[in-house]
């Protein structure tokens, strides 16, 4: 009968990313049944489907791999200060393998819809190939960047070329030798895409909207000693990344822009720009995001090296951001992003001044008249926070659907838990992001498996946060992003997506304010959380 083909775990996994991973690892360690679904042909997340030339970390590879298992960080060398999309999805092949996973994992199997049943207190969740598991605890681990997101511009579908988003890259290798290529975007993706193909094209043509403030990544080997230094240090930099707000190893500056002098002060920006990655955010002055004239004398700084860099004066101008300060979007990080405009094959169309009116089966529509092309990238961004876990069909109580309860915004407890959705855990989720993605979620999956854990031990069947307790999340929520650098225009807010309501999708109060209340709650041994 249909009844026999329903499989039934305890613990149900959808998501096979960097938190999903974990979270399995957790539950197969406690001894619960488990399965994860994976809508992906292999593991890693963003790392498996953003496959896309030039796709790389910006957190420094060993912070953003798993900490959890000294054993697991000893037998894997990262090449890379900031790997390459390869070498990460390498990476978590070795970490399903090593952990012996692999065998829970459903792959090609995309969920459709989660039910919980109140009387037996379990989901039934339905996939996209007739899968169909009865469990007694949903997570989904769905990520926050997995929903790509295309420009609301007529003919996309018309395109007869070959076209791509950076998040859907295909398996199969593009071949750009010689073609005529359009990128659509210069945020985080399109810095990354568009130097690397530069060399291969006919012409590559950069649509921008916004001008990103793009600094040099400083990605670089790790040198053998290095390595054994990383194993030497692994304990000391687990505590570092524990106490950090943001997740990462970079030490906040003590001086504030102006107390410096103005040779001082270029020096540091000097050092700024050539340190990688999010040193640029956390070890720049420390009054860059709150002092307005602090923020503008780095940024005069960082244009006046743009002006430097492009040879063209007409394209820098159209390069250099107007409109937002540093970090007020979420900062690129490029690899000779801005010298790639020096080569001749890379012409630049603001969008600003010739919005793109439609695509058609050729190429793309300005004002200007019609260019056409044999590839089209969108590095257009995605559905940020929300995107997954509002098309899942997730159905809580007395079948409210997440995406009404969230109608408004999302509303969570810990960015993990929201309340009339009994048993369900999202960790990875919005308002739980606050930097360097895999250690603010590996405090959630933790504090999942934790809490399930217990309910076994004290015989519960029903976990859910209170209304007020989710409330106060909430409200600390909307508090603090007052005084995050990310303004209403960036992505965070949801204002990418039309329609979507603008509240703030990540966790301003950081790791430290995450691991506070996820202690309090533990320390009252899930009070008013248990039935
Ligand atoms: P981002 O950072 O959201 O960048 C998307 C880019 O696409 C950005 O330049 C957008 O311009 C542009 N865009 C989006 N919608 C449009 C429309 N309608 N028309 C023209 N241009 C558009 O996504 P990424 O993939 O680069 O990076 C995502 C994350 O991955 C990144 O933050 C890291 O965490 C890794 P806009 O600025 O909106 O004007």
């Amino acid at each position: 009968s249909s009844l026999e083909s329903i499989s039934k775990v305890d613990v149900l996994v959808v998501g096979a990313g960097v938190t999903g991973i974990q979270q399995l690892y957790r539950a197969r360690e406690a001894g619960f049944s488990t399965l994860a679904l994976e809508a992906g042909d292999g593991v890693g997340g963003v790392w498996y489907w953003n496959r896309y030339p030039g796709a790389r970390l910006d957190s420094e590879s060993y912070t953003y791999g798993y900490l959890f298992s000294k054993e697991l960080f000893d037998g894997w060398e990262w090449a890379e200060r900031f790997a390459g999309q390869p070498e990460n999805e390498s990476y978590f092949n070795y970490v399903v393998d090593h952990l012996d996973l692999r065998r829970h994992i459903k792959f090609g199997t995309r969920v459709t819809s989660a039910v919980f049943e109140e009387d037996s207190a379990t989901w039934l969740v339905h996939a996209s190939d007739g899968t169909v598991v009865r469990s007694r605890f949903l997570v989904a681990a769905t990520g926050v960047l997995s929903i790509p997101a295309y420009p609301a511009v007529p003919g996309r579908e018309s395109f007869r070329g070959v076209s791509h988003h950076t998040g859907l890259w295909p398996n199969e290798p593009v071949d750009f030798q010689g073609k005529r290529v359009a990128v659509i975007g210069t945020g985080s993706s399109g810095v990354q895409v568009i130097p690397v193909v530069a060399d291969e094209v006919e012409s590559l043509t950069v649509y921008q909207r916004t001008p990103n403030w793009c600094t040099p990544l400083a990605n670089e080997p790790i040198t053998a000693e290095q390595q054994m230094q990383l194993k030497k240090d692994f304990e000391q930099m687990r505590d570092i990344l524990n106490e950090s707000a943001s997740g990462f190893l970079h030490q906040r500056h003590d001086r504030k822009a102006f107390e410096d002098n103005e040779a001082e002060r270029w020096a540091h920006h000097e050092k700024m720009w050539n340190s990688p990655g999010f040193s640029k955010v956390i070890s720049n002055y420390a009054d860059t995001m709150t002092d307005s004239a602090a923020n503008e004398s780095w940024c005069e700084f960082m244009a006046e090296k743009i002006r430097s860099i492009v040879k063209d004066p007409a394209t820098a101008e159209k390069l250099i951001p107007r409109d937002h300060g540093w970090a007020a979007k979420r900062p690129p990080f490029g690899t000779d992003y801005f010298e790639a405009y020096n080569n001749p094959k890379v012409s630049l169309v603001d969008l600003k001044e010739t919005p793109i009116i439609r695509v058609t089966e050729t190429g793309i529509e300005t004002a200007e008249g019609v260019q056409e092309f044999d590839i089209i990238v969108w590095a257009s961004g995605f559905d940020f926070g929300t995107g997954a876990l509002t098309r899942m069909g997730i159905r809580g109580r007395n079948g409210l659907a997440l995406e009404d309860y969230w109608a408004e915004g999302p509303r969570t407890f810990l960015g993990t838990m929201a309340h009339d959705f009994p048993n369900f855990f999202f960790p990875g989720g919005p308002h739980g992001a606050a930097g360097n993605n895999p250690r603010y979620a590996e405090d959630q999956v933790n504090f999942v498996a934790d809490a399930i854990e217990y309910m076994r031990a004290q015989d519960c069947s029903v976990i859910e946060v209170p209304a007020d307790v989710e409330q106060k999340w909430n409200q600390m929520i909307e508090e603090l992003a007052v005084h995050s650098s990310f303004g209403e225009h960036s992505y965070f807010y949801g204002a990418n997506i039309p329609g979507k309501p603008r509240s703030f999708l990540l966790n301003p109060g950081g790791r430290p304010k995450l691991r506070e209340v996820m202690g309090e709650v533990l320390e009252s041994k899930y009070a008013r959380f248990l039935s």
